[in-house]
Order: C-alpha cells, then structure tokens, then sequence
C-alpha cells in the first residue's frame, strides 16, 4: 500500500505530504530557480505601476487591535487579482510543473487552478493580516483546497513572513467577523478576543520558496516594520471535484494544470460566454 502512493507521488516525499496533512501547511524551499523567479519579479514589478491598486487593504475592528491608530492611517497594501491573466511569465508560473506536480501529491489525482493574487506590503506601514482563514473569502465543500505563498522577497517577522496556527486546519470551516460594529460589511477575519496571532509559527521563506497550505488554516502575518517592500503572490488550486459554493471567482472554470477534469452525470459542457 505505501508503495503503491509512493509510486503515484510527482514531487512531494511521504514526508512532507504527512507534514502537510499533519500540521496543514508545507515550506517548499527554492521551488523557482534564480532565473524563474528574477523574470516573475521584473514582470511583477511591472503589473504593479500598471495594473495593481494600492489601498489602505482590510476592514474591520481587527485594525485598531493590531496597529497604533496613526499607523492604522498610515498603512496600506497593494494588490492584484490573476495575475496570470496580465503577464507571460505568471501563466508559466501558475503551470510550473514542480509546483502543479507537489499540488497534485496533496490534493490530486487532478488539479484545477483557481485563482492569483498579489499582496506587496508596502516599506513600513505595509499591511499585516488579522487571523482568517482563506475559506472565508472563497467557500468550497471540502478542505481538498490548497494554496500557495510565492516568495518574491526573503520574509521574516520584521517585513510581515507567514504565520500559522500549527494544526487548525483540523477544526475546518469557522464562522468568521463580516460586519463592524454598526453593521456596515468588513473584511472578514476571526475575532481578536478568541485568535490570537502571538499563538502562531513564524514561516520565514527565501526569494524564489513556496509555502503551501490548506484553505482551512489559520493564518496572520504581521506589519512591514522594514525600509523594503515585501512582495507575496498567492496561488490557489483546487480539486476540480471540490465544488465552490460563495465568495471569490464563484462559478469561474480555471486553468487544469494536472490531470483531467472528471464528468459528472449529466454534468453540461462549459459555455462559451465564461
Ligand atoms: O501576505 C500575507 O502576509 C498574508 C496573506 C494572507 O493571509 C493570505 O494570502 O491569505
């Protein structure tokens, strides 16, 4: 039997896919070569001055908790949605087959890309992320949901790196904060009462890693305390099986990047208006 998986595995050893499955998240250092990863920054660099938006980034009470209230006005995030809809490179990015061939040792036989998106936090007042979980912003059925951090700058804890809350990916879909206290729509984020961000693991990763994780983690990062912008871009890959019910890019069909998209009874092709 643990022949027989190992014979199926791509890239992944049995190791890291019970670390992954243990734990629910994955450090895949140096997965993008020096050149790989020196095209996606140039190309990056470049959506950003001409595609991406610069915001003060996430709502909610969550702020005034996590930031001074003249920092909270000072800060903000850059962002950008599919990237691989804007430049070459981030098509081959988002098909890279070590990267889709490790996906599909966690969650395949089959894999279908979801979608990207960019958080840079800019020098010093860049954005930290309150405890959420990715689920909360795009709902499917099952946790058979992966999603990947690309590293464009080294991280550690001063310029904002991953954290996570070892193992909650175990407890599945939580009810998330989606109103302020006037009622009026947030972010969604957990309560600040109940989640705390110092009971996380800091994940600091090189240039050119990717730090994977399941879309039931818990997960925050801190602010940009340093003189340089950080720059994270976020994959999302699904099984094709594991259906979307609300949230981000609901009802879109992605890119299959590993195997094939099984037929359901009955199930109708695509439109061609989609
Ligand atoms: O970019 C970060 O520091 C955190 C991003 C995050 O929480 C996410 O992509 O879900």
């Amino acid at each position: 039997m643990a022949e027989a998986a190992l014979a199926q595995r791509n890239v992944l050893t049995e190791q890291q896919v019970d670390f992954y499955d243990q734990h629910g998240y994955l450090h895949l250092p140096g997965l993008f070569s020096t050149d790989e990863i020196a095209r996606m920054a140039n190309e990056l660099d470049w959506q950003i001055d001409t595609w991406a938006g610069k915001s003060p980034g996430w709502s909610g009470p969550w702020r005034r908790v996590y930031m001074a209230a003249e920092v909270e006005r000072r800060s903000k995030l850059i962002a950008l949605h599919d990237l691989h809809r804007y430049s070459k490179a981030w098509c081959d990015a988002v098909t890279h087959p070590v990267l889709t061939g490790a996906i599909a040792d966690l969650i395949g036989p089959n894999v279908e890309l979801h979608h990207t998106t960019l958080h840079a936090k800019p020098p010093e007042t860049g954005h930290p992320f309150p405890m959420h979980q990715d689920w909360a912003f795009y709902q499917h059925a099952n946790g058979r949901y992966v999603d990947c951090l690309v590293h464009l700058d080294d991280t550690d804890d001063s310029n904002g790196c991953i954290r996570f809350l070892d193992g909650s990916h175990r407890g599945g879909a939580r009810q998330h904060v989606v109103r302020n206290p006037d009622g009026s729509p947030c972010t969604p984020h957990l309560p600040t009462d109940d989640w705390n961000l110092e009971d996380t693991v800091p994940v600091p990763a090189k240039r050119g890693d990717v730090v994977a994780f399941s879309i039931h983690m818990i997960h925050g990062s801190r602010i940009n305390t340093t003189d340089a912008v950080r720059r994270i871009v976020r994959v999302g890959y699904r099984d094709p099986e594991n259906p979307q019910t609300a949230g981000q890019s609901h009802g879109r069909p992605g890119l299959m990047v590993w195997g094939r998209r099984p037929r359901t009874d009955g199930q109708p092709v695509f439109g061609t208006n989609v």
